[in-house]
């Protein structure tokens, strides 16, 4: 089949096609048609020249390149070129050889809407934004986390008294960072038994509901292994690297929590090497639907103010596809009865910047903030009580200069960092 036979202008989608969003930027000498007809051959049945075998069967696996718009291009995929529940599979065909097409210069899979019998597929999240807030008990407000830094150095003792300081202070989880799993130096089984312990004193202390996100990120049989030790000793969530650790073995990961009864929080790291760039790469709103069809509970998706970058409308669109039953932005989706996932805002967060997130992204989020709470003055609880504080400025539609007055952590965090965008 030559490439042209992969372009079918004024095509309408069946309700059983996957439909992707390229942008595509085609290279000297090639038009935006042929450019389009070659990532919509290459990533479903076709090569770059004809071939003896062409039936009917095969021709109606081929992919259609049906809208162009600009330099944005939908192409159809019938739901029979893919197998279900295999994420790898379906990632190799729409995500895997076209960005190394020569007949394109750049490609970026911007949106992907996924048809009813790929999604029934797959578990989705466990718990959903209710189910999690229902752990806690908590229903208004942000829940409310932070990372021990030094990111990574502590010992096993250190990060679970800060730990216990933190959630003294008011925290709902403590948090692993990205790149702690099991060193020498804070090994795994020590960190979460004596983190558990702390956080069951700090429970008993301040009567509320506490909880760790253990980053279980390793070999998949090791994450298994993890797992459920984190279970054994009374958690409550797992922790994983998504993208490092790859998508089967979340979908590995998903299935075994689902015995265990244990929540997944999702760390996006590495996300920015495909999705930074506009013009190649896969957007992190297309990462986003594969984490909720995969099924993970928690999502890291910015702060639009913080340290990292997440624009104001990449952050509305993803809280759009995490949290709606029916996502309207760009390619939208019905969700039938997958559960929601529960958007978590983190990077260079301090108390001064909370009116700005919660105006941004509302309450149903998780806001996580490490070094803008163990960077405060007066230490980890002292932080933690002012991002608390913060949050309740927000609640009860108070400044934080005017809440800051009654509220010295606040007040102190306020003359430490004001509202600082840190960079
Ligand atoms: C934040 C963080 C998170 C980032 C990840 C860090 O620490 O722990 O990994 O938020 O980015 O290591 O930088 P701070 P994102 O609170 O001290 O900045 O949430 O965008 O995926
Ligand atoms: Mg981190």
């Amino acid at each position: 089949m030559s490439y042209i036979e992969f372009v079918h202008p004024g095509y309408t989608p069946s309700k059983n096609d996957l439909v992707c969003l390229f942008r595509i930027t085609p290279a000297k000498g090639i038009s935006m048609r042929e450019a389009a007809g070659r990532v919509a051959s290459e990533s479903s049945n076709g090569t770059w020249t004809d071939v003896s075998l062409h039936n009917t069967r095969i021709v109606r696996l081929g992919a259609k390149a049906f809208e162009t718009k600009g330099d944005f291009v939908k192409i159809a995929y019938p739901v029979g070129l893919f197998e279900k529940n295999n994420m790898p599979q379906i990632l190799s065909s729409i995500a895997g050889n076209v960005f190394g097409m020569k007949a394109v210069d750049g490609l970026r899979l911007e949106d992907v809407s996924w048809p009813k019998k790929i999604l029934k597929s797959f578990r989705g999240p466990q718990f959903g934004i209710r189910g999690i807030r229902k752990i806690f008990r908590v229903y208004d407000r942000p829940l409310t986390a932070t990372v021990p830094k030094p990111k990574v150095g502590m010992t096993s003792g250190e990060h679970a008294r800060t730990g216990y300081e933190a959630w003294m202070g008011g925290l709902d989880l403590l948090k692993d960072d990205e790149n702690l799993s099991s060193q020498n130096f804070n090994k795994f089984e020590r960190r979460v038994e004596k983190s558990f312990r702390m956080r069951d004193l700090a429970e008993k202390k301040t009567g509320g509901i506490k909880s760790y996100l253990v980053n279980v990120s390793a070999e998949t049989k090791e994450m298994i292994r993890r797992a459920r030790f984190v279970k054994k000793h009374g958690g409550e969530y797992v922790m994983v690297d998504a993208i490092t650790a790859g998508w089967s073995a979340v979908q590995t990961l998903r299935d075994e929590c689902e015995d265990l009864g244990l929540a997944i929080h999702m760390h996006r790291a590495m996300h920015a090497a495909m999705d930074r760039n506009p013009l190649h790469g896969i957007s992190m709103l297309t990462l986003s639907t594969i984490s909720r069809l995969v099924g993970v509970d928690q999502l890291h998706i910015g702060t639009v103010v913080g340290k990292l970058v997440s624009p104001k409308d990449e952050v509305l669109n993803l809280q759009d596809k995490l949290v709606n039953k029916k996502s309207k932005k760009v390619l939208g989706q019905n969700w039938e009865n997958l559960k929601s996932v529960l958007p978590v805002s983190s990077g260079g967060l301090h108390p001064g910047l909370i009116p700005d997130v919660m105006k941004i992204m509302g309450r149903d989020i998780v806001i996580q903030a490490g070094g803008g709470i163990h960077g405060h003055p007066d230490g980890t609880r002292a932080g933690a009580t002012a991002l608390l504080q913060a949050i309740e400025a927000v609640m009860e539609n108070v400044s934080l200069s005017h809440y800051s007055k009654n509220h010295a952590e606040l007040r102190k965090a306020l003359e430490h960092w004001g509202h600082v965008k840190p960079v």
